[in-house]
This record gives structure tokens, C-alpha cells and sequence, in this order.
């Protein structure tokens, strides 16, 4: 058997999809959970907030990366040999970064099977936490850059994205402010995807045009890192950022550590890791325009692949590097599962009650109740707010109203991405679904409602991993992306339709979360 293997570094877990590419079948999924199965890193939702003392600081504990990658392989191993894989690749939450210093690759060689990796290479954390994409904490940073190249746009133009807080080059200006010494002790500044690429190849692995695209460094025209924005992000910033690689290609073999210790075949190859949205394209088929995926992860994101850079002129979306070629245009939203999960624990529901509230106990409208359910600062559109911001009945204002509490916080959601993406101009008449939360027929309802589209799941839901694991077969096994998503990609035949009744209902809806924006935005 010749496997491939794909991973994925999300925020709360670590996920491997195994599949045949010769059939092509997935042969096995496995999976760690950061909170549950090593809640020694305090981290329930797999972030630490405030791992820094500054306002918006959001971050995450490399160490706990590399626990999840053993136990997983571990795992793993029970359900398929080891010695079957033949290539790996992955994806991870973009724009986190992992500071390391010059002892890294050196460490990388000298690993022993004997001793965790998260104890041997912990001499090469220039810094002890990564700061994760939900980390707002740079918005100074963001202004410097900005001022330095001549505005936000200017910005845009080079790398398809205004400075943004969660992106790599601003984390790292921060860094480089508040800590110069610690700043210069880092030899090497890495991605989650490419750390983990890195341990994995025993080397240095480079960032592809996917993930590095969220950095704020990548110029999509030359496809080259852009020297004037890493001049204004940090002082010799281009001698730390790894190689760049535009095509997803064969890193090297995996590193002996693997082999020893879990038995891996030597000649594993590992291929050029990318970011879970890029990766989730490929997944989804969706690498050729004309298919919108929504991703319903930690995070909910929407995004299509594009022929042409496009940029939004709001300044929330962004434009990464397509790993099927071109490009492809995003919007991410922090108040995704994180914030459905809230409103389930306020209303003291399961996930089946919460489902059985939007499909039978309330009805698209809502009565007039409306929701922008935000717990975390929000970044579609950029809000500083904690809480919730509701309007409607008194009882639904008080919070007693359980059933409607659950359809305001995800028409909510929906209603506020079908305003954000209009900008992209692209036909949400099919949407492809993604991600845990796409299993709720409820939520795939209200999907299909607010966008009046037929909305398609996959069996799997998580496009990430098997996107990763198609990238695996054809950078090392020659398999060409579109026979593998010919049949692995496929949706399942049961389709959700809209209810076209619900079109004028949320026309109406509309200018009342408007309103709530415009209130909230007011300093
Ligand atoms: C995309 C984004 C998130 C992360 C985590 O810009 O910030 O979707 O990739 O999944």
C-alpha cells in the first residue's frame, strides 16, 4: 500500500486523514483534542489568553503542538502501519508564528527516539508562546506599518491584505518592540504550518504562497517575500523568514526521530505544508473558481478560489495563494463555533436541543429577534466587544427565550458574512459546507436560507486534513489534484434546498443588525 497522509494544526486539535490515492479511499481518520488529552497545558479551547500582558494577547503553547503530533502518531499507529505512508503534508491555523533561535535546526538533527520532542527542542523557543490568529493585540503595529508604506492600501496592493492584527508581520513587530533582546535570539520565525513541517523533516521547512499569503510579507506579484514591508515589520526580518516554496513541493524525507519511534519508512517524504483554508479549498474540490465554500470551524470563514487577486475594499478579507494555482479570496470570523458553543452552555442545551430549536421550535426571522453574537473582539467587522449585542421581544432581550436565543446567534452569523462577502461578487446560488457544525441540519438550514442557496456537505468534515493528504499524493506520488477530488471531494447526495419564503424575511432583518453594527462601532 502506498498511503498518503495529511494533518491539520487547528486551534482545538490536531487531525490526521489517511487515504489510498490509487483508489483513491480514506483509509483512516484519527484525531487529538488539545483540552481533553493534554489539559496539562491549560488550554480548553487550545489558546491561552493573555499569554502576554497586553490587552488582546491570544496565544498558544508550541510544546502542546508536538505532545498532539506524538500522541496522534501514536494513535494512529493502531489504526494503519506507519510503513504504509508513503508521503506527508499539512495544514495549519494560519498566521500563528513560533519563534526559535539558532539551536533549532541543530536540535532538529540530534533528536532522540528515547526523549519527548516537546523536552528536546524546548532550548529552541526564542519565545515560550505563539501568538495565534486570534490575537488582536498589534493594532499600533498594524498603524506603523501602514504609515511606513503609505497607507493600507498601499499595503493591500503588495500582498492583498491592509495590515491586519492576527497577521504574522505585525505579531512579529510587536514582538520586536517589546522584546529586542528576545527578538534578536530568534534566528528563525516559522508558521504553525511550516513548524510543524520543520520537526517533522528534521530541517528548516520553507512557508508556500497559501500561509505565507497571511503574513503581511508575501508580495503576490513577485510571489517573493516583499522586502519594503519586512523593512517596515522588523529590523532584518527577510534573514529569519524561511524560503518560500509556490508549489507545495517535496520538502525532504522524514526525519529519523519518526522512523525510530513510530516506523516510519525512511523514505517518507514530507511536502511543503499550507494554511487550513488553503488546504480546505483543495479538500472541498473547489481549487478551480465557481465553487464558495463556508468553513464552520473555530473559526467561520467563507472563500472561493479567483483567477484574479481581488481586494475588498472595506479592508476585512483577504487574498491567499491557491495551492490548485491563482489565488483564492477569504473572510474569516472569530465569532464562529466558539460563540455557538456559548449560546448552547447559556441555554443549557446539547448539541441535538440546540438543533431541534432552529429546525423546529422557531422559524427564519426570528419574531423580530436579532443577534450579533459576539464574545471575542470580532475581526468581520473589526469590533472591540465581549458581549453579545441583541435586539427583540424583552423576553428574548433577557435572555430567557432559549429557542430563539439559538436561531438569533446563528442567523446572526449568517446574516452578517452574506454582508460581508458582497464584496467578492461571487453566486452563492451552491455552497459547499464544511467543518464540525456543518453536520447540523439546523445550521445548514439557516445557511441555505440567508443565502437562498443549495447548501452540499462532504461525508468528511474535515476538508483541511484531506485536502492536505491529496497535496501529499501529488507533490510525492504523482497524483493529479482533480482525479483525487474527482472522488474524494465529492458531496453527499442529500442536498439542503432554501426555503424561498425566507427571502424577503431577511431582506427585512438586514438594516436591524445595521443598526447594531452602527451602535456598536460608535467609540
Ligand atoms: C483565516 C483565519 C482562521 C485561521 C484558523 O484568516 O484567521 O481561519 O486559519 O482556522
Amino acid at each position: 500500500m502506498n498511503l498518503s497522509l495529511g494533518l491539520d494544526i487547528s486551534t482545538q486539535s490536531l487531525t490526521a486523514i489517511a487515504i489510498d490515492p490509487s483508489t483513491p479511499s480514506i483509509v483512516a481518520l484519527e484525531a487529538v483534542n488539545y483540552g481533553r488529552d493534554l489539559p496539562h497545558y491549560k488550554a480548553p479551547n487550545g489558546f491561552v489568553p493573555g499569554y502576554e500582558d497586553v490587552p488582546g494577547a491570544i496565544g498558544a503553547n508550541p510544546r502542546m503542538w508536538l505532545d498532539a503530533l506524538e500522541l496522534l502518531f501514536h494513535r494512529l499507529s493502531k489504526k494503519v502501519a506507519l510503513r504504509h505512508i508513503r508521503a506527508i503534508c499539512g495544514s495549519g491555523q494560519q498566521h500563528g508564528s513560533v519563534y526559535l533561535t539558532r539551536s533549532f535546526p541543530l536540535l532538529l538533527r540530534r533528536l532522540s527516539p528515547f526523549h519527548p520532542l516537546s523536552s528536546q527542542l524546548s532550548a529552541a523557543f526564542a519565545r515560550q508562546f505563539a501568538p495565534i490568529w486570534m490575537d488582536t493585540s498589534t493594532t499600533l503595529e498594524c498603524r506603523e506599518i501602514a504609515e511606513r508604506l503609505g497607507g493600507p492600501q498601499a499595503v493591500c496592493q503588495r500582498c492583498g491584505s491592509i495590515p491586519i492584527e492576527r497577521f504574522t508581520g505585525p505579531q512579529i513587530r510587536r514582538f520586536a518592540k517589546a522584546h529586542p533582546q528576545r527578538y534578536e535570539r530568534t534566528a528563525h520565525i516559522a508558521l504553525v504550518s511550516s513548524f510543524i513541517a520543520s520537526v517533522l523533516a528534521g530541517r528548516i521547512a520553507p512557508i508556500d504562497r497559501g500561509d505565507g499569503a497571511g503574513m503581511n510579507l508575501l508580495n503576490l506579484h513577485t510571489v517573493q517575500w516583499d522586502p519594503a514591508l519586512a523593512d517596515a515589520t522588523a529590523p532584518n526580518l527577510l534573514q529569519r523568514l524561511p524560503p518560500l516554496d509556490p508549489s507545495n513541493s517535496v520538502i525532504g524525507k522524514i526525519s529519523d526521530f519518526f522512523v525510530h519511534k513510530f516506523g516510519f519508512r525512511p523514505d517518507t517524504r514530507i511536502v511543503t505544508f499550507t494554511g487550513d483554508n488553503p488546504a480546505s479549498l483543495v479538500g472541498m474540490g473547489a481549487t478551480s473558481p465557481g465553487r464558495v465554500v463556508i468553513s464552520l470551524g473555530t473559526s467561520d470563514t467563507f472563500f472561493a478560489a479567483i483567477d484574479q487577486p481581488l481586494t475588498d475594499p472595506d479592508g476585512y478579507g483577504h487574498v491567499f495563494g491557491n495551492p490548485g494555482g491563482a489565488w483564492m479570496t477569504l473572510q474569516c470570523f472569530v465569532n464562529g463555533s466558539l460563540a455557538r458553543e456559548r449560546i448552547r452552555d447559556i441555554c443549557g442545551y446539547d448539541w441535538h436541543q440546540f438543533d431541534r430549536a432552529l429546525r423546529e421550535q422557531t422559524s427564519p426571522g426570528n419574531n423580530g429577534n436579532v443577534m450579533l453574537p459576539f464574545f471575542l473582539p470580532e475581526i468581520s467587522p473589526r469590533l472591540d466587544i465581549h458581549e453579545p449585542l441583541l435586539d427583540g421581544s424583552p423576553e428574548f432581550v433577557a435572555r430567557r427565550d432559549l429557542p430563539a436565543l439559538v436561531r438569533a446567534c446563528v442567523e446572526g452569523q449568517f446574516l452578517n458574512m452574506r454582508m460581508r462577502v458582497k464584496w467578492m461578487q461571487l453566486s452563492t446560488k451552491e455552497i459547499l459546507l464544511t467543518g464540525g457544525a456543518s453536520r447540523s441540519d439546523g445550521i445548514a438550514q439557516v445557511i441555505a436560507d440567508v443565502f437562498q442557496a443549495t447548501v452540499r456537505r462532504l461525508a468528511i468534515s474535515n476538508s483541511a486534513a484531506l485536502g492536505a493528504a491529496m497535496l501529499a499524493a501529488r507533490a510525492a506520488l504523482g497524483k493529479p489534484l482533480d482525479q483525487l477530488q474527482a472522488t474524494l471531494s465529492q458531496p453527499d447526495p442529500g442536498t439542503i434546498t432554501p426555503n424561498p419564503s425566507a427571502a424577503p424575511t431577511y431582506t427585512t432583518i438586514e438594516p436591524k443588525l445595521i443598526s447594531l453594527l452602527t451602535r456598536a462601532q460608535k467609540p
